[in-house]
């Protein structure tokens, strides 16, 4: 007979999200992760596309692929559940040593029905669609389908089951419940069931999350959002319900992604994704579904400006800011830096394969020249994804990429401390010419405050210099060592500093000057009063 506990070691640890006052970790192993992703096309969720799906994924230097599985191709028959998929790409990953996201595509994908098995899309007395103001039936599943959501919650709990029996050791990190959500052309459901429940008061939690008095309706609570909050509440519910069956199996955390509303102003509910968590939601989905860990924008907007906004609309002290899908184009990879610095747990480009499905204009036209600005970007990180992904859970990151705006002066400003660090682009290593701007705009850099005068300092095409934000009379700024190093596992499963060099003469005389080579730079200064 085997010894008790032989046989089975001690599960690892749950992957788990956890907040600290000044952010969010995800924790994988028990250690800060940094998610350094990619997200496969949609319909790679195949063992065939699977192989052109690595080489990608490997080339980038990812961490984490996110993935489909489809219910159709758990459940083709009503209550016969297949898990080959699953099998195969959790055994593929750990091969290929990567970690997996699951993207759960079933009642709603894109808002859409599509990846819905056949008996189901069959069936629409039992699985019921919404319907139009005009009474016409919607393409989008209703919220308020009963059997639609006790068919969604028993896949789901049976994929977590499946997932939680096949994968002690967390292959799987997360789950994404339902894939943009919402609905297009249509503020919300209009069948007889929802124009009841429309009417009636809008459920108390809520009201009284936004401080409105007990028993009001949706119209006399919300006005000309109602309609819109009615929506995002009942598919909010919804994906709660779902998310908390599978939780129960395997409490893995999980997050809704949103096809995004206009970052300023306030469209027409019935232009974008009416009832999924857009930025103005957010509030009715932390009400609704606490069984989501966060929600998460996925960026197809190049407007720098826009994706500064969306950053900052989702890294809330009650929603840890992630990535989860972002365009593959080339002047996307530089909004890395931008995410880093606002604390993001992971960061995602989507459509990241070889199947020769391109995403334009959304994305790229083929990701053969656009690949290596993420790339570089992962595997100047990956050695140091833990030490990064602490500090900035604990609000000491601060970085910024490369505006292709002119007007800002191909720089950025920072503010860290006592100190503040002027981010230039497109200058020479050598003299004091301004910032030009890189032939693209690719450049960014990160600073972690290591202590009040210590910081480590990393970046691509961009130059770093550091003074004193405002010094005090008679103060002045002595750096005292610039060191170059890289990170190396330490053999416990952590990553330890090494040194290589020290900076000095040309390399500290005009700035610390990141070019697209991989470097790291620990420094460290002193502020003297007098001579
Ligand atoms: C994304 C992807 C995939 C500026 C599009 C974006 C993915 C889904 N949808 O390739 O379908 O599964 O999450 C929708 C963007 C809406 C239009 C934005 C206009």
């Amino acid at each position: 007979a085997q010894a008790q506990g032989a046989a089975s070691p001690a599960a690892a640890p749950l992957p788990r999200i956890e907040r600290t006052a000044k952010g969010a970790m995800l924790m994988v192993d028990g250690a800060p992760f940094l998610m350094l992703g990619a997200q496969a096309n949609n319909s790679s969720n195949y063992p065939e596309p699977l192989k052109k799906v690595w080489p990608t994924i490997d080339a980038m230097g990812a961490n984490t692929l996110e993935i489909p599985v489809a219910w159709e191709q758990i459940e083709p028959r009503e209550g016969e559940f297949d898990f080959s998929w699953v099998d195969h790409v959790v055994g593929e990953a750990r091969k290929h040593d990567k970690r997996l996201i699951l993207l759960w595509f079933a009642t709603w994908k894109n808002t859409a029905p599509a990846y819905a098995p056949e008996w189901v899309k069959l069936d629409p007395k039992r699985f019921p669609h919404m319907l139009t103001a005009k009474g016409d039936v919607h393409y989008a599943m209703s919220p308020l389908g009963s059997e639609t959501l006790k068919a969604d919650t028993r896949a789901f709990t049976a994929l977590m089951h499946h997932i939680a029996q096949i994968d002690p050791q967390n292959t799987v990190i997360m789950m994404q419940v339902e894939n943009e959500v919402g609905s297009y052309g249509n503020v919300r459901d209009f069948s007889p069931m929802a124009q009841k429940l429309f009417a009636g008061p809008a459920p108390q939690a809520l009201l009284k999350h936004y401080g409105k008095p007990a028993g009001s309706s949706w119209a006399q609570a919300f006005g000309s959002d109602a309609d819109e909050y009615f929506q995002a509440w009942y598919v909010a519910s919804y994906l709660n319900t779902v998310a908390k069956a599978g939780k129960a199996e395997k409490n893995l955390p999980m997050y809704a992604n949103a096809a995004l509303a206009s970052a300023f102003g306030r469209q027409s509910a019935t232009t974008y994704s009416s009832g999924g968590p857009v930025h103005h939601v957010i509030d009715i989905y932390k009400v609704a579904a606490p069984a989501l860990d966060l929600v998460a924008p996925d960026i197809y907007n190049r407007d720098e400006k826009a994706v500064h906004a969306y950053l900052d609309l989702y890294g809330r002290p009650d929603n840890p800011l992630m990535v989860p899908e972002i365009g593959n184009d080339a002047e996307y990879a530089r909004f890395f830096w931008d995410a880093l610095g606002k604390g993001t747990i992971g960061y995602s480009p989507f459509g990241m394969d070889q199947t020769g499905y391109y995403n334009f204009p959304l994305g790229a036209k083929g990701i053969d020249d656009t690949i290596n600005g993420f790339a570089r970007i992962y595997h100047l990180f990956a050695p140091m994804q833990a030490v990064w992904a602490k500090a900035a859970a604990q609000g000491q990151v601060h970085a910024a990429s490369e505006p292709a705006d002119p007007v800002a002066g191909h720089k950025r400003e920072l503010l860290i401390g006592r100190y503040k660090a002027t981010l230039g682009f497109g200058q020479d290593a050598f003299g004091f010419e301004p910032p030009r701007g890189n032939p693209h705009p690719t450049g960014g850099a990160a600073i972690a405050q290591l202590g009040p005068d210590e910081f480590l300092i990393t970046g691509f095409d961009a130059r770093v210099t550091l003074n004193l934000a405002t010094p005090a009379p008679g103060e002045t700024l002595t750096l005292l060592r610039a060191e170059e190093g890289h990170y190396a596992p330490d053999g416990k499963g952590g990553q330890v500093w090494v040194f290589d060099r020290v900076w000095n003469g040309d390399q500290i005389d005009y700035g610390f000057n990141f070019t697209s080579i991989s470097q790291v730079l620990k420094v460290r200064y002193a502020r003297m009063k007098g001579t």
